[in-house]
Formats: C-alpha cells, sequence, structure tokens
C-alpha cells in the first residue's frame, strides 16, 4: 500500500550513509544498519564503499534477474548491491582502461569468501563469452570448491574458513571478455594438517573423501569410511558439522577437478596423497626412549629405518613435518596447476585488462592463539593499513589518536626476532623468543607479557604469552611452536625419499635441486612478510574498490544482530572516519544524464524526455525544484550538491512521486 517518503525511510533506512542527517552519530549508523537488516538489506553504501552484513541464510538477491539488473547501470541507480561493485569496476575498467582491484575485508565469518565468489559469478554471467571463453568462465568457478576443499576447514569462527590468502587476477581482453586469470596464494596453515583444537576440524577434502569416495576407490586407497579411525581427523573431535554436507561436496570437487583439466591418472595421484597423509598420521611408535620404532605393522616400512634414532617426540614431529610438507606442497601445485588451466594462449589477447579479487582469511582470535594467528593477524593489520593510507588519509591522525592502529611495521620487529632465535645455535627456544621480545619491543604500548602486565592484566595472560593490540582488538599469542613453525624444517632423508617418489605430483613438489642447496631456506614469517609486500604493491598499481564485511553474531545465526560486537567492528574498520571524509566537500556528485534520468519527472519541462544539452536540462530541472546558488555547482559534467538535505528533499519528492503516481515505472531509491 501507499507508504509516505518518511515512513519508508523509517523502516529501512538510508542506502547510502552519506544520506544520514546525523552522521558523526556512531548511535544513529547503527541503528541504520539494525533497520536494513531486519528487512534483510544486508548492503549499505558509504559513498562508493560497500559495507555488508552476513545474513547467515541465503536470500533471493543473486538471482540471474539481479545480474541483469545491475548490468551496465550507474552505481546510484539501483539499490546497493555487490552486483554494483562489480559491475563499477568493469565499466571503469573499459572505459578508463586500467587494472581494478576489489578489496574484501572483514573478521572471520564476516563473509569475505562468499562476496568474492558472487562477484566472480556475476563476471561469469555477465561478460560476452565465446567457446573459448566459456570454458575459461567455467575453469574460473570451478577453481573456488577445488581449492575450497583443500585449503578452508571448520573453525570454531566459520565452518567454511578460508586457511590461506588468495588473490585472483580475472583477465579480460579488449572485448571485455574474461579470457584468462591467475591465483596467488598465501601461507597455508599448513599446522591443522597434523593437529586441530576442539570443535574445529583438518581441511575439508579428507572427510570429503571418507564420506563421499566410491567403494572401489576407497579399498584401493586402504582407507576406511570412518574420519574415527585417523588420527589426524580426531583430534579436534568433530567429524560432523550440520551445515556441511561432505558426501555431496566430494561430487562437486571431483566434477570440478575434471572441469579444470585434471585426467583420470592425475586425480589418482592427487588422491593417493592426500590418502598417504592419513596412514602417515596413523604411523605410531613405541619402544624405549631414544630408540623408538614403528609399532603399526601395516604402515610403510621405510620411516622405521629413518626415524629410529630418535625419542618418541623427535619422531612424531617428523612424521608431522613430513605430513605438512607434503600436504603444503600439493596445495601450491594444486594452485599452478589451475593456474596453467586459466592460461590464455592464444597470443592476440595478450593485451589485457585485470580485476583483482583479494580474500584473505579474516582477523580472528581464539582462546588459545599461535603462530598461524600471528601471521593470518599480521596480514589483516596490512590491509587495513593501505585501506587506511587511500581513503582515510585526511583521518588518520584522529584515527591513530583513538588508538585504533598499530603500524604492521612493528610486527616487522618481531619477525625479526623471531629470525634470530631461530638462526641462533645454542639455547634458542619459544621462551628465549618471549625474553628477547620483552628486551626490544617490551616498551611498546601495544606489547605487553605476563611479566610486564598490571595485575589485572596478568590473571588473564600465561606466562608464555605476549600479548598484542591489534587494530580488531587484543589477542594473546602463546610462544609453544614458534620457532619451530617459522623454521618449517623437514629432515633432509625425508627430502630424499620424496624426490625419489614415484607419485608424479609429489615428484614436482620435491625438487633435487633443493638437496644440493646449501643456504638455509628463509623462515616462513620472512617468506610471509616478503610476498605480503608485494601484494601490497600489486594492490596499490591498481584501481581498488572495498567491500567491508561485518559479522552480526557471534552464534553463526540468521537474524541475530549482536549490537556490541557490530560496534566493535565499525570502529575499528573506521567506517566513522570513512563516512566524515565522504561528507566533506561536496557530498554528493552525479553525472548530468544520471541526475536527469533519476529525478526528470519532478519537473514538467523535462519530463519525460529533455531534448536539450544534458547541463541545460540539469539547470532547469534544479531550478524549478528551487536548489539555492549556494547549494550546488555545475561542473563539466557533473552536479555537485553542497548539503545532503538538499539531497534528501529531492529524494522524498521522488519517493511521493513514486509512491502516488508511478509506482511501478521507477527503480525505488530509498526502499528495496
Ligand atoms: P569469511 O571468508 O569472511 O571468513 P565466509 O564468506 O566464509 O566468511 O562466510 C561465512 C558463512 O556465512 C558462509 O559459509 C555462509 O554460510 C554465510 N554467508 C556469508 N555471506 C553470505 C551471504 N551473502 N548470503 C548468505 N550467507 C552468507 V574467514 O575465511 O573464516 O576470514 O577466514
Ligand atoms: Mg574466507
Amino acid at each position: 500500500m501507499m507508504e509516505s517518503a518518511l515512513t519508508a525511510r523509517d523502516r529501512v533506512g538510508v542506502q547510502d550513509f552519506v544520506l544520514l542527517e546525523n552522521f558523526t552519530s556512531e548511535a544513529a549508523f547503527i541503528e541504520n544498519l539494525r533497520k536494513r537488516f531486519k528487512e534483510n538489506l544486508i548492503y549499505t553504501y558509504i559513498g562508493s564503499v560497500l559495507v555488508s552484513v552476513n545474513p547467515y541464510k541465503d536470500l533471493e538477491i543473486y538471482t540471474k534477474n539481479h545480474m541483469e539488473r545491475y548490468r551496465g547501470v550507474n552505481f546510484y541507480e539501483v539499490s546497493p548491491h555487490i552486483y554494483a561493485v562489480a559491475d563499477n569496476s568493469y565499466r571503469s575498467m573499459r572505459t578508463e582502461r586500467k587494472d581494478q582491484c576489489i578489496l574484501i575485508s572483514g573478521e572471520s565469518g564476516a563473509g569475505k569468501t562468499e562476496a568474492s565468489k558472487k562477484i566472480l559469478q556475476y563476471y561469469a554471467f555477465t561478460c560476452p563469452a565465446s567457446e573459448q571463453v566459456q570454458t575459461i568462465k567455467d575453469r574460473l568457478l570451478q577453481s573456488n570448491p577445488v581449492l575450497e576443499a583443500f585449503g578452508n576447514a571448520k573453525t570454531l569462527r566459520n565452518d567454511n574458513s578460508s586457511r590461506f590468502g588468495k588473490y585472483m587476477d580475472i583477465q579480460f581482453d579488449f572485448k571485455g571478455a574474461p579470457v584468462g586469470g591467475h591465483i596467488i596464494n598465501y601461507l597455508l596453515e599448513k599446522s591443522r594438517v597434523v593437529h586441530q583444537n576442539h570443535g574445529e576440524r583438518n581441511f575439508h577434502i579428507f572427510y570429503q573423501l571418507i564420506e563421499g569416495g566410491e567403494e572401489d576407490l576407497l579399498r584401493a586407497l586402504g582407507l576406511e569410511r570412518n574420519p574415527q579411525q585417523y588420527q589426524y581427523l580426531v583430534k579436534g573431535n568433530c567429524p560432523k558439522v550440520s551445515s556441511i554436507n561432505d558426501r555431496s561436496d566430494w561430487k562437486m570437487v571431483r566434477k570440478a577437478l575434471t572441469v579444470i583439466g585434471f585426467n583420470e591418472d592425475e586425480v589418482e595421484e592427487l588422491l593417493n596423497i592426500i590418502a598417504s597423509v592419513l596412514h602417515l598420521g596413523n604411523v605410531q611408535y613405541g619402544g624405549e626412549e631414544g630408540n623408538v620404532c614403528i609399532t603399526s605393522d601395516t604402515q610403510i616400512k621405510y620411516l622405521a629405518r629413518l626415524m629410529s634414532p630418535l625419542n618418541l617426540e623427535q619422531a612424531s614431529s617428523a612424521r608431522d613435518a613430513l605430513s605438512k610438507a607434503v600436504y603444503g606442497r600439493t596445495f601450491t601445485w594444486l594452485v599452478n596447476k589451475i593456474n596453467a588451466s586459466l592460461t590464455y594462449t592464444d597470443d592476440s589477447h595478450k593485451n589485457y585488462s585485470v580485476i583483482g579479487l583479494l580474500d584473505i582469511y579474516g582477523f580472528e582470535v581464539f582462546q588459545h592463539n599461535s603462530f598461524e594467528q600471528f601471521c593470518i593477524n599480521y596480514c589483516n593489520e596490512k590491509l587495513q593499513q593501505l585501506f587506511i593510507e587511500l581513503t582515510l588519509k585526511s583521518e588518520q591522525e584522529e584515527y591513530e589518536a583513538e588508538g585504533i592502529t598499530w603500524e604492521p611495521e612493528k610486527f616487522k620487529g618481531i619477525i625479526s626476532i623471531l629470525d634470530e632465535e631461530c638462526l641462533r645455535p645454542g639455547d634458542a627456544s619459544d621462551l628465549t623468543f618471549l625474553e628477547k621480545l620483552e628486551d626490544t619491543v617490551g616498551g611498546h604500548a601495544h606489547f605487553v607479557t605476563h611479566k610486564l602486565a598490571d595485575a589485572k592484566t596478568r590473571k588473564v595472560m600465561g606466562r608464555d604469552e605476549f600479548r598484542l593490540l591489534h587494530y580488531a582488538g587484543e589477542v594473546n599469542y602463546n610462544v609453544n611452536g614458534f620457532l619451530d613453525k617459522n623454521n618449517d624444517l623437514l629432515f633432509r632423508n625425508l627430502k630424499e625419499v620424496m624426490c625419489m617418489s614415484e607419485n608424479k605430483i609429489l615428484n614436482q613438489c620435491f625438487d633435487r635441486e633443493e638437496l644440493s642447496d646449501k643456504k638455509r631456506p628463509e623462515t616462513a614469517a620472512t617468506q610471509f612478510k616478503a610476498s605480503l609486500a608485494k601484494l601490497m604493491e600489486i594492490l596499490m598499481s591498481k584501481e581498488p574498490s572495498y567491500i567491508r564485511c561485518i559479522k552480526p553474531n557471534d552464534s553463526k545465526q540468521a537474524g541475530r544482530f549482536d549490537e556490541v560486537l557490530i560496534r566493535h567492528q565499525v570502529k575499528y574498520l573506521g567506517l566513522m572516519e570513512n563516512l566524515r571524509v565522504r561528507r566533506a566537500g561536496f557530498a554528493y556528485r552525479r553525472r548530468y544524464e544520471v541526475f536527469l534520468q533519476r529525478y526528470k519527472s519532478l519537473c514538467p519541462d523535462t519530463w519525460p524526455n529533455w531534448q536539450g544539452k544534458l547541463a541545460d536540462g540539469v539547470a532547469t530541472l534544479v531550478k524549478h525544484l528551487g536548489y539555492k546558488p549556494e547549494e550546488y555547482k555545475l561542473g563539466r559534467s557533473k552536479i555537485f550538491i553542497r548539503f545532503p538535505k538538499t539531497l534528501f528533499a529531492t529524494e522524498e519528492l521522488m519517493i511521493c512521486a513514486q509512491c502516488f503516481h508511478h509506482r511501478h515505472k521507477f527503480k525505488p531509491f530509498l526502499s528495496f
């Protein structure tokens, strides 16, 4: 039924925070998010930045019809959507001939991976295609289930948590067709292969294979259809997840591998590796201290010979190091294989433009945080820093004054001390690393340890922990295992065995040259740091768009808007500063044709179509609307409006007109 403009806004809020009357009020900001969330309007803009709140339920807003609706349409003509961001980047790439990137950020479970998939689907559907291009489109889409199977896992924060960082270039030819792609992966959380915290799982692929693999296949791999049989799958005591169907996922992954171009032999070799890791995990040791042997006789014999001179702990950790290396390298091999399948060979298409999609692992805090969380949170901090530099520069000082940033440079200090301890012969240990940290960064306001803490903090810190105050919150890191994980070493003789493997994939993963290389390989943290520095360069060379994902609650539930949690994210994502920057200067600018198209019905002289020059049409229109000279300026191709209230008034006129006269002729602006 008819609804006045005011009640419409009351109900669904404003679709661009720039239109908020009380734009400096955080409460008003959150209230607007809440209203929209209640109406299933999960997307809202801050200018061109898209804020997205995870609905935790399937919404009917990703259909082909929706994709059609956003194709080639200007940002502000339709309600906020991730498709609008995708389309806008695409059009900028085509018209301005500048490479684009879409940066998706937010904490673990906020919806980054889903967002990146929706963008890819949008391009696959809306971009032109020939037969060859169709193959690339299919492969681009199918790379997701494969990489998720091998690189995602259930954590306490997210049932499908990315355990690696991913940057994907989509390459477009001069016709705007996607002709190729390239993926860069960042530090996979390999430790998950051998250990999972309570309530978490190993990587999806293990369960998919065991639950979904055909009888013959499992027999050939010597696997039983019961995850509880495998040491590497029981640590988290969580074999089943209600939101995950391992069996149907298996079918999907199996098909995806074929689309990507795996032949039967390659699939077999890949699965042999996955099964070997499970078997390896079941290798148990016994015997006297200092001379243990393998007690499970069905297991691979060579391990006995290789690992006997070790004590129980050393033997187990050598075994686990092998499992991690095998899995980690296989993952990288998989990414390379996908990249090869996405390489467009036609020379005439060498000249392409690019849209890059960044989907990293989000900021995360657990009861127990280790080296992996340190790296993940460091990565998030870097990305946040980039966002501040590129969009909030004018507000940076205030932002820092609020105490919510900590330059990622500080991490470098921690990483170099960690490296020093890793290289130092003698008594270096996780605890000496902690002591060194106390000596060197101990004075920093955002760093504290048990020894340095005040009485209150000390109560919630272990003696083997250090605490960092990140932009997104405080995290206690337990130093246990930091040195080993950073060293990431594998016994030389195990490497030798892997080099001799008949499995073609393993053979490519373990290169003989590595054995003769005398140089010590770079530590994990240093490699990661370098790869992130390169990533920042890539991102800086492109025109960025931002999607800021918000997690509405900690229980993965639909419809629950946890205000405390959301306020925290609004704060640390810098959304209020973002809004302030947008509002500074002319709040609102729009191209003449867009402005005229939208509001032409409000003036008899411009309705139904303005025949003359666009600028004159806009001038006629605003005059009719009673805009005062100080309220606006006409540029070469755009109108600039100084005060949002002017825009409110016009928008409200529009909504009234829409309600009373042309309801179905216009796309609503303030209502969905
Ligand atoms: P993340 O990528 O940000 O976390 P995901 O994209 O995996 O988070 O989202 C987590 C879960 O939230 C998904 O598995 C969906 O169930 C749900 N979800 C997210 N976005 C949507 C949406 N637009 N519509 C419906 N459901 C959604 V992490 O990888 O853990 O940092 O590291
Ligand atoms: Mg993810």
